[in-house]
């Protein structure tokens, strides 16, 4: 056990280099003193806006008192990972409105089981180099405000769209954590520079940003197609384009974001078959092909029911075309299932209602075409 400042200097230079070469892309150091954010936290549950996730507020103040959860915890260790995959083909993924849009984080391995795995070696290595340690790992999943602590530890900033976000690194990163028992020199955090830059806010697709730091998780489209369990309000329909799972328009919008690097890690590499592709293949996977192509990734998570409602939005939202309409109404006759069917039955609304302004705008092109090309028998 380090017993000097100097002995707990070197232990937590030892631990970033480890950190990297577990790889991690920033290691950082905090206290566990969150008490500042105790009043919001409560404010953002008093205000409902964490919806339907129950876990957000079954914790309580837990979230915020990482020594409730880890008696003894001394120091909170910070982890960045970065995500962005090659070839991330986000502008014509946008564009093709035939084609559905996975959020980047979502399209290699499940976080979760990269990250934690890696932060357990690294606790266990502290533990063999001085023999004794209390320690937890935590990605996500557990009860704990990750982007504070992350900022105290001086991986970032906390922006105005929540995320944490690095002047050279961007936001295209996941954290987690490691609560430790050891009394570490800690990091001084970054300040913030989103200075008087809204860009987030104002680009929001559902207006999800509803102050600076404050997003009400009911209106965002990650929410809306990721943890909620039931219909998707029709009001934010619309709005969710051809995004079937997740959204990063926030990021996408952020200039800081100009300067993230793509990842190295092959975990986190986009699967083919889920990138970038027809709506019309991913709306035919049967339950199977969707559970042996989602294996070991976040998506899983959702399940067929509602990979296949937020398909059905997306194909709403899809340029109208009879090859579209046809899918639906094939998928229609042939689902007993009542939330999809009731999804599907709006896509084809929305479909039937654009057709006619498509055939409107084909006639007239041609109506011209014939005025200008064959005048004498126009
Ligand atoms: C719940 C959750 C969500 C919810 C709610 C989002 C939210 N902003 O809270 C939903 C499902 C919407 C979501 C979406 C996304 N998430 Co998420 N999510 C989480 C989770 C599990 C908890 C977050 C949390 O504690 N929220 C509760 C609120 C209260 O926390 P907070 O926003 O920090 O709260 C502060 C502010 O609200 C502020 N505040 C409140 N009122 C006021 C008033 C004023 C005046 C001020 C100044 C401040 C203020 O004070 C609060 C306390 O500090 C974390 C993991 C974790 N354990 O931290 C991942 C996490 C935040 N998510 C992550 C990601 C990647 C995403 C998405 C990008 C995924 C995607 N592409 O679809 C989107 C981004 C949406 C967004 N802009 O936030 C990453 C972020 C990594 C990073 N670089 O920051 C995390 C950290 C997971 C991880 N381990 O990497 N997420
Ligand atoms: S992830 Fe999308 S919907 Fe959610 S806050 Fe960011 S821009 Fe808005
Ligand atoms: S878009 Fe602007 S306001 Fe939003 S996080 Fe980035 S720098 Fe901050």
């Amino acid at each position: 056990m380090p017993d000097t400042q100097t002995d707990l200097n070197a232990l937590a230079n030892n631990i970033k280099i480890w950190g990297k070469e577990f790889g991690f892309q920033h290691v950082g150091i905090s206290d566990i003193n969150l008490s500042d954010h105790e009043a919001n936290l409560q404010k953002w549950l008093d205000n409902n806006y964490h919806g339907e996730m129950d876990y957000m507020e079954r914790h309580g103040m837990k979230r915020a008192r990482p020594d409730e959860l880890l008696p003894g915890t001394l120091r909170v260790i910070s982890v960045r990972m970065d995500y962005l995959p090659e070839d991330a083909q986000f502008a014509s993924n946008l564009e093709n409105k035939n084609a559905a849009y996975i959020s980047r984080y979502a399209l290699g391995r499940d976080y979760h089981k990269v990250l934690r795995k890696k932060l357990k070696q690294l606790g266990d290595k502290i533990k063999a180099e001085i023999g004794e340690l209390g320690f937890r790992p935590f990605v996500d999943s557990a009860p704990i405000l990750e982007r504070p602590l992350a900022e105290k530890a001086g991986l970032g900033w906390v922006g105005k769209h929540s995320l944490l976000l690095d002047k050279s690194a961007g936001s295209w990163f996941f954290i987690g954590e490691l609560l430790v028992d050891l009394p570490l020199p800690v990091d001084t955090a970054q300040e913030n520079q989103c200075g008087s830059c809204v860009a987030c806010i104002k680009i929001c697709p559902t207006q999800a940003i509803v102050a600076p730091y404050v997003v009400d998780g009911r209106r965002c489209i990650s929410y809306l197609t990721i943890e909620l369990q039931g219909a998707i309000p029709v009001e934010f329909r619309k709005a969710i384009g051809n995004r079937i799972y997740g959204c990063d328009d926030c990021q996408l919008i952020c200039p800081w974001n100009r300067f993230a690097e793509t990842t190295q890690e092959t975990d986190y590499q986009a699967r083919d078959f889920l990138h970038n592709q027809p709506l019309t293949t991913l709306f035919a996977w049967s339950e199977e092909t969707f559970l042996k192509n989602t294996e070991g990734s976040p998506i899983r998570r959702i399940g067929h029911q509602r990979w296949l409602r937020n398909i059905a939005i997306a194909l709403g939202n899809a340029p109208a075309s009879i090859e579209v309409i046809t899918t639906l109404q094939d998928a229609l006759n042939n689902s007993e299932d009542a939330l999809v069917n009731e999804h599907i039955r709006w896509a084809l609304d929305q479909q039937q209602q654009n057709l006619p302004i498509n055939i409107d705008r084909l006639n007239k092109r041609l109506i011209n075409a014939v005025k200008k090309g064959l005048p004498r028998d126009a």
